[in-house]
């Protein structure tokens, strides 16, 4: 590359360093037709990851929630949800793994869930402050070969949606790894810092093919 050229790429970055415009989702209410589809960098085939975003909502009290449904033809491989009675959760085919941690709300939250098969040990975090871990699913591998939605939650494939358990607020920075990261790391993430990108979703270049009443805007973290 020529010096220019360098400089330039130079004079991008640093400016890049200083604003981010991202994407950010909103749903504005409660249906069973408003869902984001995407699709990964890599299929979900996984023994371990992090899963990051940040989430606002003013949904509470005696109701289900879904944040993030990755379901095969055969099974919801991957769910993360609010339980009826507030507690956080997030199932790997099967009974799920609860946290008993404050509920989000209106203000941006930045929450992450880990998992790692090799010792089950999983944890969920909220503004960088890691819950206690529990073990969960030891030995277990997560199928490739689904689909991902936000803002609903499949019964079957691609369907079979349930208002009462979709997504009702504002989701964005969504970002997904293949691994554990350490704490220090989540912590950095929350904090704006825009390394290690997800290398199984990375929210600055992943497509977003919204259904229903899901508005997109750009925003600056
Ligand atoms: C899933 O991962 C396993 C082990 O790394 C590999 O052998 C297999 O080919 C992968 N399957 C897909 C569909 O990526
Ligand atoms: C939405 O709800 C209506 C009424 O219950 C139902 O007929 C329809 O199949 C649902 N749509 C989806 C995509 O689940
Ligand atoms: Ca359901």
């Amino acid at each position: 590359m020529r010096l220019p050229a360098v400089l330039f790429l130079i004079a991008i970055s640093r400016a890049m360093a200083r604003r981010i415009p991202i994407q950010t989702l909103v749903f504005p209410s409660e249906t069973n037709t408003s869902y984001v589809e995407t699709v990964p960098l890599k299929p979900l085939n996984m023994t371990a990851f992090t899963l990051c975003m940040r989430v606002a909502t003013e949904l509470s009290g005696d109701r289900e929630v879904i944040l993030f449904a990755y379901r095969t033809r055969d099974y919801d491989a991957l769910n993360v949800w609010r339980e009826l009675d507030g507690r956080y959760s997030f199932y790997l085919s099967g009974d799920g793994v609860l946290f008993d941690v404050p509920d989000l709300g209106a203000l941006q939250t930045h929450l992450c869930v880990t998992w790692d098969s090799r010792s089950g040990a999983s944890a969920l975090f909220m503004d960088g402050r890691k819950s206690l871990t529990k073990i969960y699913k030891k030995g277990h591998t997560i199928p490739p070969g689904g689909k991902v939605l936000l803002g609903q939650d499949p019964d079957s494939y691609l369907g079979e949606f349930d208002a009462k358990q979709s997504f009702v607020g504002e989701i964005f920075d969504f970002n997904m790894w293949d691994s554990v990261l350490s704490v220090s790391t989540i912590k950095n993430v929350f904090s704006g810092k825009r390394v290690p990108r997800g290398n199984i979703f990375d929210w600055e270049t992943m497509p977003l093919r919204t259904n229903g009443e899901v508005k997109v805007f750009n925003t600056e973290l």
